[in-house]
């Protein structure tokens, strides 16, 4: 998450600053440190992947502005230049449901509000989803870090682990968003919306129910939960929290579950 953005951050570092520092070319979708704000998730990974299959205590990657990184490797601290702001109370997603079968989470219909409705065109991976309607356009969805193909390999001499469970992870997406499927496209205003990257909950109808697609990956331990949270490098951020995902506390819950049945990753990459 926000990882395109940082790309290009790095190439501006690359071509403008005097020295030459090896800036490692960010890949577009996976899980570090990078993609959470707060310890606490991060640390839900860690422990239950305690051989830390992601690299989040491998002093990688470097701190950035709002805090995200990791300052020092193997010190059982995952991702700890995060900073630690106030939990805001429960975004009001009690409506959904996650429950001892995956199957029957989600919601009878979809949420009320604002909802763009979308036939897929192409899903290489969580940050590159595109539509028929708007096909210069990659959505990404919100709220969730997924295993990535590439690897950082070779920054700073350090090969950096991780990007297990990527296959599985990407089947199934393409599995979900196939060429040709509705879905309904959901504005957060946790999400980063940028103008060529815009972010979204992607609702899908599965089984009879309406369910996120981030939800969905993250039950079947395709996917990490990873709340957004912009605005957590303000000077204000502690007084004034920015709010979380929308939909953080399902998400959530239905991690827990995945977690406690070791299933998807969970299970693949405990080693
Ligand atoms: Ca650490």
């Amino acid at each position: 998450m926000g990882l395109r953005a940082l790309a290009s951050a790095a190439v501006v570092v690359m071509t403008f600053g005097s020295a030459v520092v090896l800036v490692p070319s960010p890949v577009l979708a996976d899980i570090t440190c990078y993609d959470f704000v707060g310890p606490d998730e991060p640390q839900t990974v860690y422990d239950a992947l305690p051989g830390d299959p992601y690299g989040l205590d491998t002093g990688w990657p470097p701190p950035i502005v709002s805090g995200n990184g990791d300052q020092e490797a193997g010190n059982g601290v995952p991702c700890d230049a995060e900073v630690d702001l106030p939990e805001l109370d429960s975004p009001g997603d009690e409506d959904y449901e996650i429950g001892n079968d995956p199957a029957d989470n989600g919601l009878d219909e979809l949420p009320d509000g604002e909802l763009e409705e979308a036939t897929i065109r192409e899903a290489q991976y969580t940050q590159a989803i595109q539509t028929e309607e708007k096909p210069d356009l990659t959505y990404r969805i919100i709220g969730v870090a997924t295993p990535e193909f590439e690897t950082y390999a070779d920054y700073e001499d350090r090969e950096v682990p991780g990007q297990c469970g990527a296959d599985a992870a990407t089947a199934r997406l393409q599995e979900l968003l196939a060429p040709g499927t509705t879905v309904w496209m959901e504005i957060d205003e946790a999400g980063f919306a940028g103008f060529k990257a815009p972010a979204r909950h992607i609702w899908i109808e599965l089984g009879g129910r309406y369910r996120l697609v981030a939800e969905v990956l993250v039950s079947e331990g395709h996917a990490v939960v990873a709340t957004e949270r912009p605005g957590t490098g303000r000077a204000d951020a502690r007084e004034n929290p920015p709010p979380g995902t929308r939909y953080r506390d399902a998400l959530r819950d239905a991690q827990e579950r995945a977690i406690e049945e070791r299933v998807g990753l969970w299970e693949q990459c405990a080693g």
